[in-house]
C-alpha cells in the first residue's frame, strides 16, 4: 500500500480526529521518513482542502527530492572515474560490481579498482565478481597501500583507453579520521593520473536513520558526489529515500535490490514519488 494511502483515505473520510492524526504520524515515522519531515507533512494536511491532499503532499515531497543531476557522470573524451565509497558491509563490493555490470551492458570498457586492501578476501571477492564480468580488476596484496593499487589502477585505464575507472574502497570506520585521510590519498593519486568525477557513498537502506547519520558523517569528511541505496529489497522502509535527499541534499543515483550483479537500477524520484502517493 501506498505509504501516504492512510493519510488520503482519512482526509476523504472526512474530518481525522486527533488519535487519527496520531496514527497517520506514527506510520509515517515507522516509514523512516523522519520526524520533523513526518511533523511538516501532518501540519500541511491540516491545512489542506481534502481534494487538494495528493496534489500538496506530492508536491511537498517533490521539493524534498535533490536537484542535483541524478545520471552517473559521462565524459567520453577521456576516463570517467567513480570512487565508492562507505562504511562496511553497506554493499560498496557488490555495487561496484553492479556498476560494471550495468555499463558494460552499454557497452563501456572498464577497469575496477580494488581498493579495499584491508582483508584478502575483500580483494578476491572483487576478483571473483572480475572474472564473472569479463572486467579487469587491478589489486594489491593484502594490508598494501590502497592509494598505490588506485594509482595503479587509473594508470591501467588510461593505458587501456578505458571509459570508466571504479575504484572500490575499505569502509571500516574504527578510526573515522584514518578512513578519512585514506580516502582522500586514493583521491590524490588518482588525480596525478585522471580526474575523479563521481563519488558515490553507499548506504544500506534497512539501517533508516542511523543510515542517514552516517552518511552525513561521511559527507562532512568527503566531497560526495551521490547515493548508491543498497538493500532496498529488505526490510527498508518507503521513506528513506525521501528522508536521505532532504537530510544530504544529494541525489539517490542507483538503488540496489538484490545480491545478484542485475539487481540494481538507476533511482527514478517520479516513479518512487508517484509509488508513495498514488494507491
Ligand atoms: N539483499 C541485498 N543484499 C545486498 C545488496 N547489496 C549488497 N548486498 C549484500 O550485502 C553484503 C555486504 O556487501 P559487500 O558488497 O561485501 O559490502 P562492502 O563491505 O560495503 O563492500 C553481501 O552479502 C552482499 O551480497 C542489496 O542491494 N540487496
Ligand atoms: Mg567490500
Amino acid at each position: 500500500m501506498a505509504l501516504f494511502s492512510k493519510l488520503f483515505s482519512k482526509l476523504r473520510g472526512g474530518s481525522p480526529s486527533s488519535a487519527d492524526w496520531e496514527e497517520i504520524e506514527r506510520s509515517l515515522i515507522e516509514s523512516d521518513l523522519g520526524a520533523t519531515n513526518s511533523a511538516e507533512i501532518i501540519a500541511l494536511a491540516k491545512k489542506v482542502k481534502a481534494d487538494e491532499i495528493e496534489q500538496s503532499v506530492s508536491e511537498a515531497l517533490t521539493g524534498w527530492l535533490s536537484r542535483a543531476p541524478r545520471s552517473l557522470a559521462s565524459h567520453p573524451e577521456r576516463i570517467t572515474t567513480v570512487l565508492v565509497v562507505g562504511v562496511n558491509g553497506t554493499g560498496k563490493t557488490t555495487s561496484s560490481a553492479k556498476l560494471v555490470s550495468l555499463l558494460k551492458s552499454q557497452n563501456r570498457k572498464i577497469v575496477l579498482g580494488a581498493a579495499d586492501t584491508f582483508r584478502a578476501a575483500a580483494i578476491e571477492q572483487l576478483q571473483t565478481w572480475g572474472e564473472r564480468l569479463d572486467v579487469p580488476v587491478v589489486a594489491g596484496v593484502a594490508n598494501g597501500d590502497p592509494a598505490s593499487v588506485a594509482f595503479d589502477a587509473a594508470t591501467k585505464a588510461k593505458g587501456d583507453g578505458a571509459d570508466y575507472l571504479i575504484i572500490d574502497t575499505a569502509g571500516r570506520l574504527h578510526t573515522k579520521s584514518g578512513l578519512m585521510d585514506e580516502l582522500g590519498k586514493v583521491r590524490r593519486v588518482i588525480e596525478k593520473v585522471t580526474p575523479v568525477d563521481e563519488v558515490l557513498l553507499v548506504v544500506d537502506a534497512t539501517t533508516g536513520q542511523n543510515g542517514i547519520a552516517q552518511a552525513k558523517t561521511f559527507i562532512e569528511s568527503v566531497a560526495v558526489t551521490g547515493l548508491i541505496l543498497t538493500k532496498m529489497d529488505g526490510s527498508a522502509k518507503g521513506g528513506i529515500a525521501l528522508a536521505i535527499e532532504r537530510e544530504t541534499g544529494l541525489p539517490v543515483k542507483f538503488v540496489g535490490t538484490g545480491e545478484g550483479a542485475g539487481d540494481f537500477a538507476p533511482f527514478d524520484s517520479t516513479a518512487y514519488v508517484n509509488g508513495l502517493t498514488q494507491s
